[in-house]
């Protein structure tokens, strides 16, 4: 039970002044009601009968009204008075569902003083109204049987409507006041206030008076604040209104088979997330579920030339030359997607107009003629998130390397090859890397960490190579970035290669654990690499 919208609808119905209940006819019309500044919600039998395509005929059953009743009751803090027809049956189905009612938290329930099945007021003429004696007893039955002192059942007469006059209707609410009703709803479908007045002004301040202006729709609202009502209720018009926009949608759609006139006229899908409290369940996410490692991404950096493939370079970066026929990017995203990376980021420079490939993002370097690498990498970091995979853009690696990175528990871990640094005919640029422990083929656990990276160590010193590629975990990169966000302001970055971003963090007290590969992978620095890199891959790999 909710106390507190109990008395919410109570306080509405019986306080001075005039006060209003939007028609709600599930949780979405509720939320829409609510936030527009209602404070209570009319459960209209006629809109919830319609949303479901059936008429309003008692043809949904009183517990299907019920289970719907859930979905509002939840979505809204507002108080909401049930439409409740006749009460589904005598004075024993009426206790039933006042108890029902409560458990759903709905605050209060209108009968009217027809017969079961109803048919809508609107319908036809003359209809048949209930035994008031009978009438009586339901209300007083369901007055015994509601547990929540402030739950409300409002006495709707049918006099008017049915054509006994104002007499007749005034009889009826006496007999239904005096038999418990919190409050009288007298309906009329005049075009005119008149027959409602009438009966107000003989009423005068017995109890609160309820009215629905449906038909009598023009009348100022101002009079019916003279008139000492107490609520007026807005009966169907979030239904019909949004009749109106599903035809108009539908039509549309029907004869011009595109959603481009559609668009702009209808709410963004963002601001239906919104309504439904997607919010919520994010930051409600954050703080039950345990925390998740966000799928990884990869940022290549490919913004430089690589003048020593001449002619292949004039229109392109490197990472754009072809090697049998595809672009080595274009190999290198086919390994990513091979180990699940779907997210690639691309620091693109020289040529990059040249730089096309579908679902990449792209950072550009455009002072990359006078900056180096980690002008490039601290760029690239900004979008990024969770553990991230760099890689130079000039490498080919078979996809047990980049995997073998993703085991790693390390923040910082990096590929290094302890062949290649003796390789005869590579003598450009080289990431070489002093360890704490060399490779020795004969052990089983590999695991060491990087002592120092330069481009010239003194020969007793060498370990490996690196080979291009890092793995960060999500704390890593943060804390690559926060290195990053120093070295951009001081401008140190712009002339930093790779080499160099590895000693500083080293010299922050990072730790970079370094896994040994031996082969099975290239960079493409000079023509003969690319012939070497044509032939590169194993069947299935670069087709
Ligand atoms: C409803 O909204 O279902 C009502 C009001 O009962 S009326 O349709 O005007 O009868
Ligand atoms: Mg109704």
């Amino acid at each position: 039970m909710n106390s507190s919208k109990t008395q919410a609808l109570r306080e509405i119905l019986t306080r001075d002044g005039l006060s209003f209940l939007m028609e709600a006819h599930n949780g979405l019309s509720a939320k829409v009601a609510e936030e527009a500044g209602f404070e209570g919600l009319w459960g209209s039998g006629l809109s919830i009968s319609a949303s479901m395509g059936v008429r309003d005929n008692n043809e949904m059953s009183w517990t299907q009204v019920l289970d719907l009743l859930e979905f509002v009751t939840d979505a809204v803090k507002i108080p909401i008075l049930l439409d409740g027809d006749t009460g589904y049956g005598n004075f024993n189905n009426m206790r039933r569902l006042v108890q029902k009612l409560e458990t759903r938290g709905v605050a209060g329930v209108a009968i009217e003083d027809k017969l079961f099945p109803k048919t809508n007021s609107f319908i036809g003429e003359n209809q048949p109204l209930a035994d008031v004696d009978e009438f009586c007893g339901k209300i007083k039955a369901g007055k015994d049987a509601q547990r929540d002192d402030s739950f409300s059942i409002v006495a709707r007469v049918e006099a008017l409507i049915a054509g006994w006059g104002l007499s007749e209707a005034l009889r009826r609410a006496d007999a239904y006041h005096r038999a418990g009703a919190d409050a009288i709803l007298i309906h009329s479908k005049l075009s005119r206030p008149d027959e409602i007045l009438a009966f107000k002004k003989e009423w005068g301040d017995r109890c609160p008076v309820v009215i629905v202006p449906t038909t009598y729709y023009s009348t100022p609202t101002e009079v019916f604040r003279e008139a000492g009502i107490s609520v007026v209720i807005w009966a169907n018009h979030l239904m019909r209104s949004a009749l109106t926009a599903m035809q108009q949608t539908a039509q549309q759609l029907s004869r011009e088979e595109s959603l481009l006139n559609i668009e702009d006229r209808i709410v963004s899908v963002r601001e239906v997330f919104r309504i439904q409290g997607a919010g919520e369940l994010e930051e409600a996410e954050r703080r039950y579920l345990p925390a998740r490692q966000g799928a990884p991404q990869a940022l290549v950096l490919a913004a430089g030339r690589g003048k020593e493939l001449g002619v292949l370079t004039e229109d392109r970066p490197k990472a754009m030359v072809e090697i049998a026929g595809k672009p080595l990017l274009e190999r290198m995203m086919e390994t990513f997607t091979s180990i699940g990376i779907k997210d690639v980021t691309v620091v693109r420079g020289y040529r990059k107009e040249a730089l096309q490939l579908p679902n990449t993002r792209y950072v550009d370097n455009d002072e990359h003629a006078t900056t180096q690498e980690a002008f490039s990498l601290f760029k690239g970091l900004e979008g990024l998130s969770g553990p991230v995979l760099v890689a130079y853009g000039d490498v080919l690696f078979q996809k047990f390397i980049p995997m073998q990175l993703f085991e790693s528990d390390s923040d910082f871990c990096i590929a290094v090859d302890p062949d290649s640094a003796n390789d005869a005919h590579r003598d450009g640029y080289r990431d070489l890397v002093c360890c704490d422990r060399p490779f020795h083929w004969r052990e089983f656990d590999q695991t060491a960490h990087l002592g120092k990276m330069s481009t010239t160590l003194p020969p007793g010193q060498v370990h490996g190579e690196w080979i291009g590629l890092l793995k960060m975990s999500a704390s890593g990169l943060e804390q690559l970035k926060e290195l990053g966000t120093e070295l951009m302001a001081t401008g140190a970055a712009r002339t930093m290669r790779m080499a160099d971003v590895f000693d500083a963090l080293l010299a922050r007290g990072r730790r970079v654990e370094v896994v040994y590969v031996r082969g099975h992978w290239l960079d493409v620095d000079d023509m003969h690499d690319v012939v070497a890199a044509s032939n590169f891959g194993g069947a299935g790999q670069y087709r």
